[in-house]
């Protein structure tokens, strides 16, 4: 008898099948999969998916979910027929802004390992004989893209873990979630009730309905998508066998929001260029038995949302001119606010899963990695992107969730800079300067609601004041965007020069405490907690696998009470999930109901101390300690630290306070040359300083010393979470590296994700880049084989551009720490 967990999976779709295939390979093979429609055609979003599989994204994590499909589904078949076929994948581009955007996404490719090349015209019409060459501009082929049979898939997949003991039931509707003590004790259904210790939601589209009888909100919106199919073409008469199906590439023509594969002599055209489509759970056709050509996720096809595709669609393909629709549908499927999976537990209902919001492209990669975070613990593929709880809680209230997943159906094909701000819904969160940094030019960029400003126009006066040394080249229109390069050349010479203010009112902060909270914090962290009251600890969480979870900082203000500086809700979400069950420790988020000032610059001290009778001596208040004091009167904590790398405060003060703490640091300031400075200076003098952002730089993919925050690991201090799997590493034994670049030219800025090659091969990639003022120079750091020490050649890959690099020593700013201890 097996003791694995009783697994339910509500839902027999192609990410229900995968997740019985993973778990039973992993030999838990007490799983069921309960679904509401009849098996396998389920009448769900898979039932009808086309199965078109483009691997390459801006996401590696989501390329990496691609990949395993890839190899996954090509190694599957039902009785001989196939799952997966490899015809290629093109995208074409009618636009220069297209054409350079696809040798863009050509350097993701290169950097997360999918084949690919941009293609002329010519080339194009070659590998898709229906295309007009003289119509478009050139294309990217990638060679391992292609088609999945997904209704197929899920049947082999159901046989397969059907052979290992998985049982799949159909006709069994979910309608309750039953738990005890916090714990899922199982399902209730229209066929009687189906115990589990663990159930996972693969509801697709239903998600919501499902996550909402365990207490979850999940982020999810159900839209609808047109999807056509031609009548036969003489052009493709003969082309294909039953069998096969297809030949060609798989086709997108971005510009138009379509897309093209072939059913055997005909074509199927997929349009995102209709209005949004939001679909109640309500109003979905009742179906008895659903068909290929009816069921519950397939909406009837409204003709005048497809008219205009369907002319361009002509245009891109003269054989279509003669041709016909010959049917059509709006099918359903989900759509999230930042267009990624919804992947994680409940975090009131332990042991119900959910895995959300996922496309037939991805779906073995989620499966997988799902069932290694139930079996294992921890997924190979690093997920914080893909977190349910990677939202703070206005992410998930149903307008927000309406207008943002909309605008992303919207934008679904459009050309996205990385910086590009969401227009709609904005102010949602603001910090108590938000007046006065209007008043100041501020442009904003939004970030999980909050409204950050990225410069302040009101420093473009100051520009004619910059030494010569400080002006920044001119930079091409692309890295340009979203930035104004004098301007923040100015905010960042006055942080190094004189004093800046910087609005750290975003970065979450979490107070923790009671009689438990030093123990519950030593056991989650790499340092050492037990210090003095007063003093602040750069620390990471790491996996039990030694993968960097965060990297945080914990303020020790009293014995038994801590405020934590966090990078996000997935730390909260980590943190409360491991609170002590007996009491002895409180978590509260205080993010909201405080705010911060980053005070910095050699002159921080000259503003900050003629305000205070406190000492903020170097003395009085050294590096990496905190204290309570007060600031013209107002009541604050100050922590010596900076993560611009310069002299001086976070600032921290209850919201009311806000406002008047910024104006006294203002007014006092004007006479020592302070500025209010954001975050594209932050971003570069951070880089300088060689201060990584959890995220974007590490992420549980790199242990510390790959990283370089093995200074902030303490494996002598006794157990932590992660502590065994480091033994014997260090920064001798790591084979790649987190290393810092200097560009050659001079002016040449990346933007971050680009492919960096050594000796001609790709061999890693960006994760951030910036202009250094101080230096004069583009940096950036990526992940590269250790063998590239300082003094290496590289080359970035910019567009279809090779710029040259050079492996610098770090920190490229102050290695001293001069700047900021004294
Ligand atoms: P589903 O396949 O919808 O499975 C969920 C299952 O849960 C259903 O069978 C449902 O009956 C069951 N269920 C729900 N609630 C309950 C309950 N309470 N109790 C029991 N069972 C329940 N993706 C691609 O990758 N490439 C494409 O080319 C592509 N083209 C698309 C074209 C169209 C027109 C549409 C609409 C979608 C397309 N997609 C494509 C998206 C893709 O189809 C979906 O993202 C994917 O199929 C979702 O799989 P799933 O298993 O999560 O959901
Ligand atoms: N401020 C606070 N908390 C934070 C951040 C912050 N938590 C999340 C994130 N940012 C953490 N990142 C860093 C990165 C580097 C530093 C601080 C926070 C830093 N490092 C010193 C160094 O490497 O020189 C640490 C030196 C030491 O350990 O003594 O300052 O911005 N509150």
């Amino acid at each position: 008898m097996s003791t694995t967990p009783r697994v339910v999976i509500i839902g027999a779709g192609i990410v229900g099948a995968n997740l019985a295939d993973e778990l039973t390979e992993r030999g838990w093979d007490r799983v069921t999969v309960l679904d509401q429609g009849p098996l396998p055609l389920t009448g769900g979003s898979t039932s009808h998916a086309p199965g078109l599989v483009y691997q390459t994204g801006p996401s590696k994590t989501m390329t990496a979910f691609a990949q395993y499909t890839v190899e996954k589904f090509t190694g599957l078949d039902a009785d001989g027929a196939w799952c997966f076929n490899r015809v290629g994948g093109l995208e074409i581009a009618t636009t220069a802004e297209r054409l350079a955007d696809l040798h863009r996404k050509q350097g993701w490719a290169t950097s997360w390992g999918v084949p690919g090349e941009v293609v002329g015209p010519q080339e194009c019409a070659k590998l898709h004989p229906l295309l007009d060459p003289d119509r478009i501009l050139g294309g990217l082929h990638t060679p391992t893209d292609g088609l999945a049979k997904a209704s197929r898939a899920v049947d082999a997949l159901a046989r397969r873990a059907q052979a290992r003991g998985a049982r799949f039931q159909g006709g069994t509707r979910v309608v309750g979630v039953r738990q005890s003590g916090g714990r899922v004790t199982g399902v209730e259904t229209t066929r009687g009730e189906v115990p589990a210790d663990i159930v996972v939601c693969c509801a697709g589209f239903w998600g919501r309905a499902v996550g909402a009888m365990a207490g979850m909100n999940l982020p999810l919106l159900p839209m609808a998508h047109q999807y056509v199919h031609t009548g036969p073409l003489p052009e493709l008469a003969g082309r294909n066998d039953e069998h096969g199906e297809a030949r060609m590439p798989i086709l997108r023509h971005q510009d138009r929001d379509l897309y093209f594969r072939e059913h055997v002599d005909r074509l199927g055209v997929g349009s995102y260029a209709h209005r949004p489509m939001p679909v109640g759970l309500e109003d979905l056709p009742r179906v008895d038995g659903p068909t290929e050509a009816s069921m519950p996720s397939m909406l009837p096809f409204t003709g005048e949302d497809f008219a205009e595709s369907w002319e361009y669609a002509r245009r891109l393909l003269p054989a279509l001119e003669t041709a016909r629709i010959e049917d059509g549908f709006n099918g359903v499927f989900s759509f999230t606010p930042d267009g990624g999976p919804l992947i994680g537990e409940s975090p009131e209902t332990a042991g119900f899963w959910i895995a959300e919001a996922v496309w037939v492209t991805h779906s073995a990669g989620v499966a997988r990695s799902v069932a290694q975070l139930l079996v294992d613990g921890r997924s190979e593929v690093e997920l914080h992107g893909c977190d349910v709880h990677r939202f703070d809680e206005i992410e998930t209230a149903e307008a927000y969730v309406e207008e943002t997943a909309r605008q992303n159906f919207i934008e679904i094909y459009d050309v996205k800079h990385p910086l590009q701000p969401r227009l709609s819904p904005r102010d949602l969160r603001v910090s108590p300067f938000h007046a006065r940094q209007k008043e100041l030019g501020a442009v904003f960029l939004e970030a999980h609601g909050w409204e950050r400003p990225h410069w302040y126009g009101a420093n473009a006066a100051l520009a004619k004041e910059l030494p010569m040394d400080w002006r920044p080249p001119s930079r091409d229109a692309w890295s340009g965007m979203f930035h104004d390069p004098s301007v923040v050349a100015v905010e960042a010479w006055r942080t190094r020069t004189a004093v800046a203010l910087y609005d750290m009112t975003p970065l979450k902060r979490l107070e923790i405490g009671g009689p438990g909270a030093l123990a519950y914090l030593d056991g989650l962290t790499t340092g050492k907690m037990d210090k003095s009251v007063g003093a602040v600890t750069y620390t990471l969480l790491l996996d039990a696998a030694g993968g960097v979870r965060s990297d945080i900082t914990v303020a020790r203000l009293g014995e038994q009470e801590f405020q934590v500086g966090v990078n996000g809700n997935i730390d909260l979400d980590y943190f409360r999930r491991r609170l002590p069950g007996d009491g002895s420790v409180q978590l509260r988020d205080v993010t909201g109901g405080t705010c911060c000032i980053g005070v910095w610059g050699p002159l921080a001290r000259d503003l900050v101390q003629p305000l205070s009778r406190d000492d903020f001596s170097h003395e009085g208040l050294k590096f990496f300690r905190c204290k309570r004091a007060h600031i013209a009167g107002i009541p604050v904590t100050a922590m010596r630290l900076s993560y611009v790398g310069e002299l001086g405060w976070e600032v921290y003060t209850s919201a009311e306070y806000g406002r008047r703490l910024w104006d006294v640091l203002y007014e006092a300031g004007r006479g020592l040359g302070v500025v209010a400075a954001g975050r594209a200076a932050f971003n570069s003098l951070r880089l300088e300083k060689g201060y990584r952002a959890w995220g974007t730089d590490m992420t549980t993919e790199h242990d510390p010393y790959e990283a370089g925050v093995g200074f902030a690991v303490r494996p002598d201090k006794g157990p932590f979470v992660g502590r065994d799997a480091l033994a014997g590493r260090d920064e001798s034994t790591v084979t790649r590296r987190l290393t810092c670049l200097t560009v050659d030219d001079g002016r040449s800025v990346v933007l971050g994700s680009e492919p960096v090659f050594l000796d001609g091969d790709p061999a890693g990639y960006v994760t951030s880049a910036a202009f250094s003022h101080t230096l004069g120079t583009p940096i950036a750091y990526a992940w590269l084989p250790a063998s590239a020490t300082p003094g290496t050649p590289v080359e970035i890959k910019y567009f279809d551009r090779m710029v040259r690099a050079t492996v610098a020593a770090e920190p490229l700013v102050d290695p001293e720490m001069k700047r900021i201890r004294r």
